[in-house]
């Protein structure tokens, strides 16, 4: 562990010269050795690489502490608009690396590390991701905090501390198999529990309808116990918070009844209560409509809602100074967005608090609850839409069902003023979704409970304004509810100048943008075009057979098994795309024209200098409007060429017969040549591709094996490559999460970007 490293080189190569002072590495190292004594108990001889690395993070955590609460004092004393970012999902991947970035302290750690003898590339490999979610949603949450702390913002995160994350995938044999993601395992440094912060959550029970008003009784209660994370902005000294949320049992739990007995059942059935933040579910655009689910998400909104009106009562405007809350001031004081519908419960929720709780006229209450709220959509696929069936939601939930009810009636109203007579819109529009099982339609609760509605993408919100039907009679409801686009990326490999320029570090990377090999994105997992039926996980994993199997024909192969290479890179995550990403020279990114809201892995390729070849779909759009069209390799239908399809009707046998090169590939595959000792292996995805194929993938495929030749022939003529490299990487600053939520802040939240820099703490106090 002690040669000299040349990781460490190069950083010392890229380094400011004096960045690293002397002083700073001498405190740091007597830090860290501080730490090694003190907090992890033990000495250089019997210290294991672990140990360093947490001896490492508390050293750099001990840097953002004076900053942390500084900021906090910061936004009590000026009272600015709090950002109440409420997600499901925030998919954080390492700490380490990222703090030492923004703090500066990168180079001093280093060189601190170094002269301890270590490796700190090494260390740094040691810490768990965080990865508190699935993909795209999750990954914007978490670049969304990080944005709105550099610009300053006073926001907040707020989600559940799932204790196992997205599971770890290994691959045996070929097939996918699954491990359960014990993140929390070592202890977590950068997690601070608030205990004193505690707050109950009630579940079940009914209402009591008095003269005084509604009462929600009888309820099961769970506490949501608070654990918090600094959430560093870039060199500006600000800290923010995400605070999630872990379920704890309440002492008496039910001990009710207590006997002996009773009592070692009742102490093993906490279990049941503290589940709901056992685990992360692992659906990408994919709604399961499971009740555990269900739980989670009215969770989240309880514990944060009741966090957020304990703040406002305490600010300037509560109560503190008036003796009793104003809260026609809580949207100049609060924005809530909802990440996705996972948090729409966020509506009914803040209704029930308002005026059951706090006494308000309904009319006052949901003037507040629209003015406060925005929705952001992440997707138009049917299968992801969350709509809750009424059985459920009376069961758990029964006082929300009567305000969902209440909030329906009203819209409804409205809708039948403006429309008399139109039934079937009022059927379209309704929140209550009628015929067989009767459901909630979360998104249309979200739209009618929303100030703001926005895709994340143009095309995206281009086509939810064409198909989501509340927004159209947006002049009769009480706030115009707006559709916006906001798109974004952010990995931050390099220090790159995401404002339409190069950095000195970007531009001398373009010098080593030559010869990579291609890395194929087509399996991401936001965007597996050939998934949908019900078996949806096992068909998931089949295709994931497949891929396996193809590579092992093509590995294999005499002729081309040392030119290409198919390989399947087993479990993808936060920290293994920071390595691929910059890696690649091609980027794939071919859903069919409608399907995919953004896409992520575009942005950050583009970024990162590797080409796309895409349909004109999310973010690709942008992206060739930025880069210019002919900087990438576009193919395939766009969204009214699949309309059009669709209107003709889609058959895909009439590729398959036309096509004798796409006839062999399907008869391969389904003719077992990958899969030799068991012919039929794949001939559920065949069938799937013949005849039921709703992304329609044979339509695309003529085109996209032609823009595959465009490709190949460029590739052959680096300096032509490097050239559209350059103009992607020049037109990627639109989509710099940074500039996003500046779009957020003053289009939703009404609020304007402060960049302020804080004052330096004196770290040593
Ligand atoms: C974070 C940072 C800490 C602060 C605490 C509570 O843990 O400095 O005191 O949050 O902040 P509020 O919830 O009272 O805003």
């Amino acid at each position: 562990m002690s040669k000299p490293l040349s990781d460490h080189e190069r950083r010392k190569q890229i380094s400011v010269r004096g960045l690293a002072g002397v002083e700073n590495v001498t405190d740091l190292k007597q830090n860290f050795n501080r730490h090694l004594h003190f907090t992890l108990v033990k000495d250089r001889n019997v210290a294991t690489r672990r140990d360093y690395y947490f001896a490492l993070a508390h050293t750099v955590r001990d840097h953002l502490i004076g900053r942390w609460i500084r900021t906090q004092q910061h936004y009590y004393e000026k009272d600015p608009k709090r950002v109440y970012y409420i997600s499901l999902e925030f998919y954080m991947g390492r700490s380490l690396q990222n703090t030492m970035v923004n703090l500066a302290l990168e180079n001093a750690c280093d060189e601190a590390t170094y002269q301890l003898g270590l490796d700190m590339e090494e260390l740094e490999d040691m810490e768990e991701d965080a990865g508190l979610g699935n993909g795209g949603l999750g990954r914007l949450a978490a670049c969304f905090l990080d944005s709105m702390a550099s610009l300053g913002l006073a926001a907040y995160g707020y989600g559940i501390r799932y204790e196992f994350g997205i599971f770890n995938q290994k691959i045996v044999n070929g097939w996918q198999v699954e491990e359960a993601d014990d993140w929390l395992r070592y202890g977590n440094p950068w997690e601070k529990a608030r205990p004193e912060y505690m707050r109950p959550v009630h579940f079940y029970g009914r209402t009591e309808h008095q003269p005084g008003g509604v009462k929600w009784v009888d309820t099961q209660v769970v506490l949501a116990l608070p654990y918090d994370t600094p959430i560093p902005g870039y060199r500006n000294n600000v800290v923010n918070t995400m605070r999630l949320w872990s379920a704890k049992a309440p002492c008496e739990f039910n001990l009710k009844d207590f006997n002996v007995g009773g009592y070692i059942q009742a102490v093993l059935d906490r279990n049941l209560a503290e589940n709901i933040s056992r685990v992360l579910y692992p659906n990408d655009n994919f709604f399961e409509g499971k009740e555990l689910r269900l739980k989670q998400e009215y969770f989240v909104v309880s514990a944060t809602l009741q966090d957020i009106i304990r703040r406002f009562k305490v600010s300037k405007f509560g109560s503190r100074e008036i003796a009793r809350t104003d809260f026609s001031k809580l949207p100049d004081k609060v924005a809530i967005q909802l990440n996705d519908t996972h948090p729409a419960m966020a509506i009914p929720e803040l209704m029930r608090v308002l005026v059951d709780e706090e006494k308000l006229t309904w009319e006052n209450a949901w003037d507040i609850c629209v003015r406060t709220c925005a929705y952001t959509n992440h997707t138009v696929l049917p299968e992801a839409l969350e709509r809750w069936p009424v059985d459920l939601f009376a069961h758990l939930l029964p006082r929300h069902l009567e305000i969902v009810y209440e909030i329906n009636r009203r819209h409804l109203e409205k809708v039948a003023a403006k429309y008399p007579g139109d039934n079937d819109r009022l059927c379209r529009m309704s929140l209550i979704e009628e015929g067989g099982q009767k459901r909630i339609n979360m998104a249309h609760l979200c739209i009618v409970g929303s100030h703001a509605v926005n895709g994340v993408a143009q095309i995206h919100s281009d086509i939810l304004k064409a198909t989501m039907y509340v927004p159209k009679i947006s002049t009769s409801l009480s706030v115009m509810p707006y559709i916006t686009v906001c798109t974004c990326v952010r990995v931050k490999m390099f220090d790159a100048n995401l404002h339409g320029h190069l950095s000195p570090l970007m531009s001398r990377r373009l010098c080593q943008v030559s010869r990579r090999n291609p890395t194929i994105n087509k399996n991401h997992p936001n965007n597996s075009q050939l998934i949908y039926r019900k078996s949806f996980i096992s068909f998931a994993k089949m295709i994931i057979r497949l891929i396996t199997a193809i590579g092992e024909v093509i590995n294999n192969d005499p002729v081309v098994g040392d030119r290409l290479k198919v390989i399947f890179l087993e479990n993808y995550r936060v920290t293994l795309a920071e390595k691929i990403i910059p890696a690649a020279d091609l980027s794939e990114q071919i859903s069919t024209a409608g399907t995919e809201a953004s896409g992520t892995g575009n942005m950050k390729f583009m970024l990162n200098g590797a080409l796309t070849i895409g349909t004109m779909d999310g973010a690709n759009v942008e992206m060739a409007e930025e880069a210019g069209e002919e900087n990438l390799f576009i193919f395939g239908m766009r969204v009214d060429d699949v309309d059009a399809l669709d209107k003709r009707g889609y058959h895909a046998e009439e590729y398959y017969n036309r096509l004798p090169e796409l006839k062999q590939a399907i008869d391969q595959i389904a003719g077992g040549f990958f899969s030799p000792k068991q012919p039929d292996l794949f001939k559920e995805i065949v069938n799937m591709l013949m005849h039921h194929d709703r992304f329609k993938v044979f339509a695309d495929y003529e085109d996209y094996i032609k823009c595959q030749e465009k490709v190949n022939a460029l590739y052959k003529n680096p300096k032509e490559w490097t050239k559209k490299v350059i103009y992607n990487i020049a037109g990627c600053g639109k989509f710099s999460s940074d500039r996003t939520i500046a779009q957020y802040a003053r289009e939703i939240w009404g609020m304007e970007p402060t960049h302020e820099k804080l004052p330096a703490p004196d770290d040593k106090q």
